[in-house]
């Protein structure tokens, strides 16, 4: 089948680095061809071990400062709830370490967030937030959006995340607060974190209008539509 592409999630950053310890990539198969045994079982199909943390943007690193900073919740019906920062910060936080999978094939294992779980977010935005929705289009700071089934951001799968590794979450990945889901490909974690429509219907975001998979399972290898 052929795919035709129409970017990359990521590659249109206007600054792709990577900082970490070997400052580059790993390929973590270099054995005889055919011989996986020794791969890591938590690196999905496809998907190489990254060491250190390459930063993806499809467009300039916005500066969001705490004071400023809102999360808009729209419901199905249209009514809106502004989260301030000091609404997410009263809220209860988790610590988590999770492994990452871009669809531009590097995942990073072990990283560990603090972050609030999308259904206490969704819980402060409103007794009757998600009443009819079964999809959840993101917004964030520069307009950019993803879409995906709010299942997805129940059953603590998903975070309002503010701090990776310790330290508050950095701007170029996505500080103060973004969208953290990772069980699906990193795309559907928005950066700059500015709103949560909720949905009845599925509704293409910014990559999936371009061809990117509307769902982005990596185990299942959901990169292109179609897959
Ligand atoms: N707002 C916003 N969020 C975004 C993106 C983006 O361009 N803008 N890129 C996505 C993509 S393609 C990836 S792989 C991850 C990268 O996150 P990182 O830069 O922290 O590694 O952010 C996702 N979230
Ligand atoms: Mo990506």
């Amino acid at each position: 089948m052929t795919r035709r592409r129409r970017g990359l999630p990521g590659s249109q950053c206007l600054s792709r680095h990577v900082t970490g310890d070997n400052g580059g990539v790993d390929i973590v198969t270099r054995g005889f061809v055919g011989r996986r045994t020794d791969r890591d079982p938590r690196i999905p199909p496809g998907q190489y071990l990254e060491r250190g943390f390459p930063v993806l943007s499809a467009g300039p690193t916005p500066a969001v400062r705490v004071e400023d900073w809102r999360l808009e919740v729209t419901t199905v019906g249209g009514a809106v709830t502004s989260l301030s920062w000091d609404a997410l910060a009263a809220l209860p936080h988790e610590t988590f370490t999770t492994d990452l999978h871009c669809v531009t094939k590097w995942s990073k294992l072990d990283t560990t967030w603090r972050g609030v779980p999308l259904e206490d977010v969704l819980a402060a935005a409103g007794p009757d937030t998600t009443a009819g929705a079964a999809f959840v289009l993101v917004h964030a700071v520069g307009g950019y959006t993803t879409n995906l089934p709010l299942e997805d951001l129940l059953g603590g799968r998903a975070w309002v995340a503010t701090e990776y590794d310790g330290a508050p979450l950095a701007p170029e990945h996505g500080g103060p607060a973004r969208l953290l889901v990772p069980h699906l490909y990193l795309w559907k974690s928005a950066k700059w974190l500015s709103g949560l429509q909720l949905l009845a219907r599925d509704t293409p975001g910014f990559w999936e209008q371009l061809g990117y998979h509307a769902y982005g399972d990596p185990w299942r290898e959901q990169r292109y539509v179609g897959d």
